[in-house]
């Protein structure tokens, strides 16, 4: 099977580690809108023209059995828009209030996500749906995506910064015990942030949920060959110093090219 996986960024690189664990057998073209990176702050219409421009792209040129859509900024705009205009499925990843419902104790939840994503009315519908008796603490951070960006070009991560950017959490009246890392770059930085927040402070992604999702769809049209290895190529929508800075990581989660995604100005 051949899955497309698509973010702004390296955001999307925590998808794809979980869902090679789970299905070493795929092969994964790893797509990334540096171009346009942050989409964090990008309006919903320009969002919705610049998604597909690029998903039509890489459908038609790599013909993949699905797309994974790897970035909530993005989903919770532009699902409804691929679902209509693509054949096959398109999996979009989302903040995982359901899951941080489930798993609070205290019952105040924080949302850690761009500043996109919590103000979306998706997201406000999410929390209607399953987290209607909770408290939500909802952080929009910018800072935070750099942070992860940079980590992965072998760059220290600056713990005050990153302490400063969850402080809401920390001096709310009531401290969430459960915070949902709603931006798919945060969990590349769950260890820096698990030396810096409340040790029993649970972190919640969306990640593994994600990858077992693309399982079944993929079981489900017969794509899965356990014989197979997957083979792992990246692309960049343009050719920055920032690239050459992340190949060392690539190389080392398996990645055998990189190259650039033309994609007609949205
Ligand atoms: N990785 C994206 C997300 O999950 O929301 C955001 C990246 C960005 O462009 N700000």
């Amino acid at each position: 099977a051949k899955v497309v996986i698509f973010d702004s960024g390296v955001g999307g690189l925590s998808i794809f580690s979980e869902l090679v664990r789970l299905m070493p057998e795929v092969s994964v073209v790893y797509a990334s809108d540096n171009a346009a990176y942050p989409y964090g702050d990008k309006s919903e219409r320009y969002l919705k023209t610049r998604v597909k421009a690029c998903l039509d792209t890489l459908v038609q040129y790599h013909q993949p059995d699905m797309v994974v859509v790897a970035c909530n900024t993005a989903s919770t705009v532009v699902l409804p828009v691929l679902r209509a205009h693509f054949s096959i499925p398109v999996v979009g990843v989302v903040p995982a209030i359901k899951t941080a419902a489930q798993a609070t104790k205290n019952g105040v939840i924080g949302l850690l996500a761009t500043p996109g994503t919590v103000t979306r009315a998706y997201t406000e519908d999410l929390i209607i749906r399953f987290a209607k008796q909770c408290e939500v603490i909802k952080v929009g951070s910018r800072v935070l995506v750099d942070l992860a960006e940079a980590k992965l070009r072998s760059q220290a991560v600056d713990l005050n910064r990153l302490k400063q950017e969850i402080l809401p959490f920390e001096q709310a009246s009531v401290r969430p015990d459960t915070i949902i890392l709603g931006c798919t770059h945060f969990p590349l930085l769950v260890d820096e942030l698990q030396q810096i927040a409340d040790v029993s402070t649970q972190w919640v992604d969306s990640g593994a949920a994600i990858a077992r999702r693309v399982r079944t769809l993929l079981e489900q049209q017969k794509k899965l060959r356990p014989e197979h290895a997957g083979i792992y190529q990246a692309m960049f929508t343009t050719n920055s110093p920032a690239v050459t800075q992340l190949k060392p990581y690539l190389f080392q989660l398996g990645f055998s090219a990189l190259s650039i995604l033309p994609v007609d100005e949205a």
